[in-house]
């Protein structure tokens, strides 16, 4: 029987994918692209409100795309591969959920690319990030080269690909890469540490807001705040609002749906 090199197991409201690789170093190859789209497509049968991406073993997150599916490729299955890839990960940014990506090693090319699409990186203190695609001969094909600048500026963005330079974690801490650093036995623990205080708040709001950070990002700033200020409005019509602010009010702990 074939391993399935995605798994996913939920942990009450959190669930947490894992790609299940490690003899490649958890590297993405069709089939791995492909399961992972099916997973994340059926999270919304789960219920749950945070998702945690890892990959398995202690070497390596995800240590890029899978080289020897690519090696022989045409400019057309290139293209074919990079747009799904991008598709899936773009399904991952758009989650109505907190992603973390807890990132247990090598974040290589689109494993990078991978940790740029999560709301939230943590890495272990052994995790290494580049985006070393120049080096082969390509460019960032999963997001990369809009993500990173997004994330970082065009300055930092275009210094790490141009040199494909390979960073280590308190680096990649000093340059705003990731948000914290733990050790290997820390991570998950970390992880759920966030996730468990995210889960305090309104379900509905962190909707909204990512919502509104995501979409406002591609916008000018004057159509960002009015996309804002519908997001903040249509807040009021639900129950969470009026739940949180008599919360406040009646100096007890808000209970949200
Ligand atoms: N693809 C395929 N196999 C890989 C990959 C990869 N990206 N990375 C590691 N492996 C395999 C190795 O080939 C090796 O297999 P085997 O045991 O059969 O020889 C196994 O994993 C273990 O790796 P190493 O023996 O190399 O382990 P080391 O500890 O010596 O080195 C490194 C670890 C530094 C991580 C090294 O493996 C490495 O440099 N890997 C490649 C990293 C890389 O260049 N990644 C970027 C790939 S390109 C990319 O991601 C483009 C994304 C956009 C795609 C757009 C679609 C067209």
């Amino acid at each position: 029987m074939l391993e399935q090199s995605v798994l996913f197991e939920k942990n009450g409201q959190i669930g947490k994918i894992t790609i299940n690789r490690p003899n490649s170093l958890n590297a993405l190859d069709m089939k791995t692209l492909e399961e992972l789209d099916r997973c994340v497509t059926e999270l919304k049968e789960e219920n749950i409100r945070v998702l945690i991406i890892t990959g398995s073993g202690n070497k390596s997150f995800v240590a890029g795309a899978d080289i020897n599916a690519m090696v022989e490729m045409n400019s057309n299955q290139a293209r074919e591969y990079s747009g799904f890839g991008q598709k899936v990960f773009e399904k991952i940014e758009n989650l109505p959920i907190a992603v973390i990506a807890a990132i247990n090693g090598y974040a290589l090319g689109g494993g990078c690319e991978l940790a740029l699409a999560c709301d939230i990186r943590i890495c272990s203190d052994n995790a290494k990030f580049s985006l070393p695609e120049l080096n082969l001969g390509v460019i960032p094909g999963f997001g990369g080269t809009q993500r990173m600048p997004r994330l970082l500026g065009i300055v930092k963005a275009k210094e790490l690909m141009f040199t494909s330079r390979m960073i280590i974690a308190a680096e990649a801490l000093a340059i705003g890469l990731v948000n914290y650093v733990v050790t290997q036995d820390e991570l998950i623990n970390k992880c759920n540490e966030v996730a468990n205080q995210i889960l305090k708040n309104s379900r509905v709001s962190i909707q909204m807001c990512k919502s509104s950070i995501n979409d406002g990002i591609d916008m000018n700033l004057k159509n960002a705040l009015q996309n804002e200020t519908n997001l903040f409005a249509l807040c009021f019509s639900e129950e969470d609002q009026k739940e949180g602010m008599n919360s406040f009010l009646e100096k007890r702990k808000a209970t949200f749906k």
